[in-house]
């Protein structure tokens, strides 16, 4: 088994602090996104999107999607739960998750693609949908922290994988030129505690 990763990228970092949450170790295959080591027509045939992170199971399977991944490492190892126990954790946790992806990684992921001096590159950029994506996240931070107040963790009591998927998107959009607001304190209490998991540097 081993799992293709950039350390620079937030989704493979979602992975690795997962697996170190529940102390798996999973041998690491690096890829560079930014020398598009992922584009070749040989990756292209572990994930057709070709990106990452992908696990490439030891008889060749290979699964994509992040929380596809995690849930995989779930089923076999249960303890302790990180996509939560009862029905009502788990859909808190599922909900939480996909808010923070859609709501805030893919207007992250917007501005980053379309305005960002690292991806100048790309084909067919769009800078209002980027300023536009920034916009909404900028919005979506004050939103959490105010959703925040009076919990500990994203989705509750726990620290969960929607913890970890909010972990890596805001430092994500930090890198990118979009950082918590200054006014949003509970968001960064939030931060600072998650931050300070050893699992945080994984
Ligand atoms: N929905 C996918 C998103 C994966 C993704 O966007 N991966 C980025 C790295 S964080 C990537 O491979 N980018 C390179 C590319 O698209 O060429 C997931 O959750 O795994």
């Amino acid at each position: 088994m081993k799992l293709y990763d950039d350390t620079r990228a937030p989704n493979p970092r979602r992975v690795r602090i997962y697996l170190a949450e529940k102390g798996i170790s999973v041998p690491l295959a690096p890829i560079s996104v930014m020398t598009r080591e992922n584009r070749t027509e040989a990756f292209k045939k572990k994930n057709s999107l070709q990106q990452i992170p992908v696990l490439e199971l030891d008889d060749g399977t290979c699964i994509a999607e992040t929380l596809a991944i995690c849930r995989y490492f779930e089923v076999e190892n249960p303890e302790p739960p990180l996509f939560g126990k009862t029905a009502l954790e788990q859909a808190n946790v599922e909900m939480w998750n996909r808010r923070i992806e859609f709501q805030l990684l893919g207007t992250v992921g917007a501005y980053w693609r379309n305005c960002h001096e690292l991806t100048k590159a790309l084909e067919g950029r769009i800078p209002e949908a980027g300023e536009q994506g920034k916009k909404r996240a900028e919005y979506i931070l004050n939103w959490l922290n105010d959703d925040l107040e009076g919990r500990d963790y994203i989705a509750g009591d726990n620290f969960t994988v929607a913890d970890i998927t909010a972990l890596c998107v805001i430092d994500f959009a930090s890198f990118v030129g979009i950082s918590i607001p200054e006014t949003a304190s509970t968001l960064k209490t939030w931060h600072a505690r998650v931050s300070e998991r050893p699992t945080a540097t994984a």
